[in-house]
């Protein structure tokens, strides 16, 4: 298993963010990824590299350069509109929501910054931009070293992805890694590619993506939206729509589910994804289905990854995993290396 890591992904480092009418420690923190590659090292699971600087290039194929644009600057903006803004990070409090106007850009930050987000616990720092950039670059390069006949690859970055849209920011994510995965491996020549989740949160961002696309199939197992994150999005009767329709599987789960259960609804995501006749597949690889999860609500234990693992080699599909949520710190090393160690 190769592993592309973003030497820069501690640049991201939230301070609060708002949860229950309060501001807390984020839960998505630097540790998270360098105790997932020192278990990588310590299993001596393979190479490790860095990712190779893929330009803005392969992020447009999935992200608005209006967005992009607002999210390289946000920074620079948020400390000149108040210096003490330097030592505080940068949280939106406003939202376009129904019979608002999204096609106007406002000169006022917080708006803007409102505009192009969804939730008030993903903040915004000094080196997010920084960060977020050389991920998406450890998607493109893994996803380019299975276009060049890699088995697999895996993207080992944070800040996460998958709830990141074309223009819009939110549950932790800003880049889509693992959407400008798949397009990588479309644009190298995969006629169809499926994108695989397995967080304990519905990959909203990469639906929406991609919901309207008969190339790219989307598969989702997750925790209920009826009561999970990220609620408005992630039920089972959202199938695609228009050349995309039939090609939008969502999978979810009640609150508590255990891994037999857990277990049915991948090999039915697998099975659907075989007929889909895939060429190659992304796994959004979150490991905040894990019982220990502060945030979450599944039961797998940690010997269960091995089988998840094998569970996705059976597939037999070239594949790139990119790595998304996971918060419980002291498993997330083990709990992810399993699942590369049962798939290789
Ligand atoms: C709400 C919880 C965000 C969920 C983040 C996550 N602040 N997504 O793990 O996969
Ligand atoms: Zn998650």
């Amino acid at each position: 298993m190769i592993t592309v890591y973003n030497h820069h992904h501690a640049l991201h480092q939230g301070k609060l963010e708002m949860f229950r009418g309060q501001l807390v420690p984020c839960f998505e923190v630097p540790t998270r990824a360098d105790d997932v590659l020192q278990e990588l090292q310590r299993r001596q699971l393979g190479e490790v590299l860095a990712p190779q600087d893929c330009g803005r290039g392969p992020i447009e194929r999935i992200h608005s350069p209006r967005y992009l644009d607002f999210l390289a600057g946000a920074w620079s903006e948020w400390v000149a509109l108040d210096p003490a803004n330097a030592e505080r990070d940068a949280l939106p409090s406003v939202w376009p929501v129904r019979s608002f106007r999204s096609d106007v850009l406002p000169a006022n930050f917080s708006a803007r910054m409102g505009l192009f987000s969804y939730d008030a616990g993903t903040p915004l720092t000094s080196g997010t931009w920084a960060a977020a950039y050389a991920g998406a670059c450890c998607a493109v390069t893994a996803a380019q070293r299975v276009s060049g006949g890699a088995r697999s690859a895996f993207s080992l970055s944070r800040p996460p992805g998958h709830h990141a849209g074309a223009d819009f920011f939110g549950g932790y994510c800003f880049l889509n890694n693992a959407a400008i995965a798949a397009q990588a491996l479309r644009d190298a020549g995969a006629e169809r590619v499926a994108v695989l989740d397995i967080d304990y949160h519905h990959g909203n961002g990469t639906q929406a993506i991609f919901y309207e696309r008969a190339d790219v199939f989307f598969a989702s197992v997750h925790g209920d939206p009826h009561t999970e994150y990220p609620f408005y999005l992630g039920y089972a009767d959202e199938t695609g729509q228009g050349a995309g329709l039939g090609c939008n599987l969502n999978l979810p789960l009640p609150r508590g589910t255990g891994f037999a259960r857990w277990r049915e609804a991948l090999a039915l995501a697998l099975q659907r994804i075989a007929q889909s006749g895939a060429q190659a597949l992304v796994v959004s690889l979150g490991l905040d289905t894990f019982e220990g999860d502060p945030i979450s609500g599944f039961q797998l234990r940690s010997e269960d990854y091995f089988r998840v693992g094998e569970d996705l080699a059976v597939a037999g599909l070239p594949t790139v995993f990119v790595f998304e949520g996971g918060y419980a710190v002291d498993a997330l090393g083990t709990n992810t290396v399993n699942v590369l160690e049962g798939y290789a």
